[in-house]
């Protein structure tokens, strides 16, 4: 507690009990104890603890709601505190005029997404923990979810960065407009850093009409590879889903048998959910030329009828991670991503490396969360094996390690060994640059 004492506008927690619950995230890693737990109420107790820090020799571990897949709000080490960012001030703030909205870290994207809608407009990310994760937490991991397919990641919805740098200060990086070439993004390399280059307090971000229409679509298979060509032959066709998810046999099998009561509905051996949100998606023309497309794959869909329909639908492809997780704890879940033209290669290339796996996600943007639902009982040597063998087959195709949850400590050994070394030569060059005393978050991503 002693050097945080004079810590000015801030909550201190040092209690064990209290400090245990930030050595979690919804990974499968462990933190370790943090020697403290700050949160700031604004910029004096930022400026104070980055002197402190570079002082006392203490590491600084941001944290949002804590709703992160890679660890990277994990303390590591013996000397860490936890910045958590819950009681930062500010308040969201929506301009129609630049059809932009301006929010701080703390607030849930929930609720940013409730504001721009209450005024008719459309922020898209939205993450698996839409509903509980802060906004501050999907800047830093640059969090993706169903809606990438069509609209792309968090980076891309983002038009200026409120961030702490090493200097104690908070910075302004981009302007509230599209049109912004002033040199490089420094904004843009803060998101998806996962705090090494300093912390996000606040964002101006970017926002669209918000749709009018929707058509949701579930699409039974009885051969699940039947799959794997349509996310491609879609795009390749013009009809961009805005969503484009599925279940392979296995995951679809137990979601029916032990999942909830809209799951026991769902048909088909595997099943895709697809989702339409531009303007005419609910016209006859517009499935019509979408029956034509998909041919006689097509035979056992079902168009959902209501909106009630439509969110059971999507009720159950947002429980099934944690669904799964709660029936095989120690399972291991990773979200690789090949190009979508490259879906059928690589889960030839998964079936030949005989890694047991169930698998399910974001199909239309090659987007997969492949899961070793044994990993728990497996060798860890092996298991390293499984997963190094598995980013190899991705990387292999075009494709990368993380396609949403990020590196952290989860995914940092292999980040480093399958890396360019060129690329993680510049990114420790920046590092350095950017933290020369190693506070922000070290040991993480690289
Ligand atoms: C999802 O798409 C989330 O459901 C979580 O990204 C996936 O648990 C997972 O691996
Ligand atoms: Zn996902």
């Amino acid at each position: 507690m002693a050097p945080f004492r004079n810590l000015p506008d801030a909550t201190i927690l040092t209690d064990r009990d209290a400090l245990e619950p930030y050595r979690h995230d919804e990974s499968h890693v462990l933190g370790t104890l943090p020697l403290a737990v700050v949160r700031p109420r604004g910029p004096a107790a930022l400026k104070e603890l980055v002197r402190l820090a570079k002082a006392e020799g203490f590491a600084l571990v941001p944290r949002g709601a804590g709703t992160g897949k890679a660890g990277g709000c994990l303390p590591t080490g013996q000397r860490a505190v936890v910045v958590d960012f819950s009681a930062w001030p500010g308040e969201i703030q929506v301009s129609p005029q630049d059809l932009s909205l301006r929010a701080p870290a703390s607030a849930l994207l929930r609720d940013v997404k409730a504001a721009a809608a209450a005024q008719g407009f459309f922020y898209p990310p939205d993450p698996n923990s839409w509903e509980s994760c802060a906004l501050g937490g999907t800047l830093a991991t640059n969090a993706g979810g169903p809606n990438a397919c069509k609209y792309g990641m968090t980076r891309h919805w983002v038009l200026a960065v409120d961030a702490l740098l090493e200097d104690g200060e908070i910075h302004r990086f981009g302007i509230s407009s599209v049109k912004a070439n002033a040199g490089p993004a420094l904004g843009q390399l803060l998101i998806g850093s996962e705090g090494i280059f300093g912390f996000i307090v606040g964002a101006t971000l970017r926002l669209t009409p918000l749709p009018r229409e929707y058509t949701t679509l579930l699409l039974p298979v009885k051969h699940w590879q039947d799959l794997l060509d349509l996310p491609g032959r879609l795009c390749g066709a013009g009809y961009l889903p805005s969503a484009f998810e599925f279940f392979d046999p296995a995951v679809l099998a137990e979601l029916r048998a032990h999942g909830p009561e809209e799951a026991r509905r769902l048909p088909g051996e595997a099943l895709a959910i697809l989702e339409f949100d531009e303007r005419g998606c609910t016209s006859e023309p517009f499935l019509e030329g979408l029956l034509d497309l998909l041919g006689p794959v097509a035979e056992g869909l079902e168009v959902a009828s209501d909106e009630r329909q439509r969110q059971g639908i999507w009720a159950v492809r947002r429980m099934t991670s944690a669904f799964l997780k709660e029936r095989h704890p120690k399972k291991v879940s990773e979200d690789i991503v090949v190009p979508r033209s490259r879906l059928g290669e690589f889960f030839t290339g998964l079936e030949r490396l005989g890694i047991p796996s169930v698998s399910y996600g974001h199909l239309g943007d090659g987007n997969l969360h492949v899961n070793l639902l044994a990993a728990g009982e497996t060798e860890p040597a092996l298991l390293e094996r499984q997963l190094m063998d598995l980013f190899r087959l991705s990387m292999s195709l075009g494709g990368t390690l993380s396609g949403e949850h990020g590196i952290g400590l989860a995914k940092r050994e292999a980040f480093l060994v399958l890396s360019d070394p060129g690329q993680i030569h510049a990114l420790r060059a920046l590092k350095q640059a950017l933290d020369p005393c190693g506070i922000f978050n070290p040991g993480k991503v690289i």
